[in-house]
């Protein structure tokens, strides 16, 4: 689970595991935040027994990301061990949580080890894209550039989960919706709305986003209410038995 800070991750990775439970699939969950204070579920493995980011701040005098880094690069050198436990727990799906700032894992150094050490195992990666930053087509657009640096940076495949369906009103649900199908009134819209440079760049990136909207499946979830926890699931399974996520 990757996404911007409160996009969702936690919160999604409480529900989906409940869902697969429910479901009758074994599941396991890891929490790779240093820094969670609370989570909404209890993780099976978790960093913070590997590191104390409290204990890093204090010593070391960091501020909070510098202590979030320092606690990460922990755990990287620990790495080995987590996925000896993963592997020793034996389910068949793992839901693993990542730090609350998101460039903090997705755009550094540390991010990209665990990531390689967990692809030992077949691993999709779902980008919770926040409503409430892709409402107007400039954040729309934003929003999926970003999803596609982390693709970039991490190399996993991706599957783009729009989270807290139950709280988006209808109709901004439905423009979204409207511009991941329709190139044309993605572009439409974006003239409308935008003038100048905004416009023009807006525009030009619509076109690659395009084919990004089609490189990577969507799905609208809510942890919640559950809605979407199956189009999620079939969404990721689909990847990992059609092979995909040993794409490179
Ligand atoms: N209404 C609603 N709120 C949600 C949903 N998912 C997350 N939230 C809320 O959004 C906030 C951030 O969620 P969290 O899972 O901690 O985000 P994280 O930082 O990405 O791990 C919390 O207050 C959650 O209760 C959802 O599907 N629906
Ligand atoms: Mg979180």
């Amino acid at each position: 689970m990757v996404g911007t800070a409160g996009s969702g991750k936690s919160s999604l990775t409480a529900a989906y595991s409940e869902w697969l439970k429910q479901n009758e699939q074994s599941v396991a969950t890891v929490n790779l935040d240093p820094a969670a204070a609370v989570l909404p579920y209890e993780p099976d493995i978790d960093v913070r027994e590997y590191v104390d980011y409290e204990r890093m701040m204090l010593m070391h005098s960091l501020g909070p990301n510098a202590a979030l880094i320092a606690s990460i690069r922990e755990v990287v050198r620990e790495v080995e061990d987590l996925v000896s436990e993963i592997n020793d727990l034996n389910v068949d799906f793992v839901l693993v949580d990542t730090p609350g700032q998101l460039e903090l894992f997705a755009f550094r150094k540390e991010g990209r080890i665990v990531v390689k050490a967990l692809r030992r195992f077949p691993s999709v990666l779902t980008y919770l894209l926040d409503p409430a930053a892709s409402h107007t087509t400039r954040l729309f657009a934003s929003s999926l550039f970003l999803a596609t640096s982390v693709y970039l940076s991490l190399n996993l495949q991706t599957v783009i989960a729009i989270s807290k369906l139950d709280i988006v009103p209808r109709r901004v649900l439905a423009r979204i919706k409207r511009w991941i199908t329709s190139q044309e009134a993605l572009e439409v819209d974006i003239e409308s709305r935008s003038q100048g440079m905004q416009m023009l760049i807006t525009r030009d990136i619509a076109h690659i986003l395009h084919d990004i909207g089609r490189t990577f499946p969507v799905v609208t979830i809510s942890s919640k209410t559950m809605d979407g926890m199956g189009e999620l699931h079939g969404a990721i399974t689909r990847i990992v038995s059609e092979g995909e996520y040993e794409l490179r």
